[in-house]
């Protein structure tokens, strides 16, 4: 198979959920010495983004889109490690979670990933994190950045219930709060009050950083 034969098969057996074909033509590619990120953005990305769009016109249900997430996820599995492999020094903390009542986490995952890429620890609380875990952790591993994600409108709120819990707990300053997920802007980030926004995973690890730096001067000065 070409190059473009395996991106295009990528994009439609994710489109259709068929996880063992996903799983093969991620190794296959891997094989052609193709790049891990052409495989994530010029194909699987790209494939749920279409996934999304059909499930809103009504063509697409939630077991489509459940096997379509799962399919997605075997693949990234493989991708993983080549993705984060950079081998460089840990630059920060960062404390990650889905907020409470939301179970997406392949935007999640993925910003992770990068993050480990870019050299930061990343420690993942994984899904429906509730506002009284996310407090129990900050205080645990004492991270530079907390990371909110939230992938529907009806769970964006918790966002700031999150942030209302650190500052009720006395613990705003202490940490950097990012949010982030597909229905969330720049603008509903300035709303709650959260210190950085971005709208993909590189564009995270460039904000983390950003806000990191100016962190540490100000703390220095
Ligand atoms: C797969 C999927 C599912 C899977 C989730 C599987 C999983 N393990 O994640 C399942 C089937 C479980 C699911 C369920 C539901 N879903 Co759904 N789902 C999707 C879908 C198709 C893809 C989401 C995805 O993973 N995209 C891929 C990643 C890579 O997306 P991304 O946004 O580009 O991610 C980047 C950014 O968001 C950012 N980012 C993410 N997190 C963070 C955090 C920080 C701190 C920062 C800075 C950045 C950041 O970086 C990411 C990487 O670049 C979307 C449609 C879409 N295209 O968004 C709908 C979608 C999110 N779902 C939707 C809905 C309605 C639901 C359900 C309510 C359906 C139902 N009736 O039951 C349930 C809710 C379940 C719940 N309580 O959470 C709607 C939400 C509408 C809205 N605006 O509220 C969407 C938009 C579909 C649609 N077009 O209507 N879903």
């Amino acid at each position: 198979m070409t190059p473009e034969e395996i991106l295009k098969g990528l994009y439609d057996e994710t489109l259709v959920g068929n996880g063992p074909k996903v799983l093969d033509l991620t190794q296959e590619a891997l094989g052609l010495d193709m790049e891990p990120q052409s495989l994530l953005f010029d194909a699987l990305i790209p494939s749920l983004e279409e996934v999304g769009a059909r499930f809103e016109r009504g063509d697409f249900f939630v077991p489509e889109m459940l096997i379509a997430g799962r399919a997605m996820a075997g693949a990234m599995e493989v991708l993983r490690p080549l993705l984060a492999d950079t081998g460089v020094e840990t630059v920060g903390k960062f404390l990650m979670g889905t907020v409470k009542g939301d179970v997406h986490d392949i935007g999640k995952n993925l910003v992770n990933i990068m993050l480990e890429g870019a050299g930061f620890e990343v420690i993942d609380l994984g899904v429906q994190v509730a506002p009284e875990t996310f407090l129990a952790k900050i205080e645990e591993h004492q991270p530079d950045i907390v990371g909110f994600s939230a992938f529907l409108t009806t769970t964006m709120p918790m966002f700031k219930a999150n942030i209302n819990a650190l500052q009720k707990a006395g613990m705003r300053d202490e940490v950097i709060v990012m949010v982030g997920g597909a229905p969330v802007t720049q603008e509903y980030a300035d709303a709650v009050g959260a210190d950085g926004y971005a709208a993909d995973a590189s564009g995270c690890v460039r904000k983390a950083k950003a806000l990191l730096k100016e962190k540490r001067a100000r703390v220095s000065a």
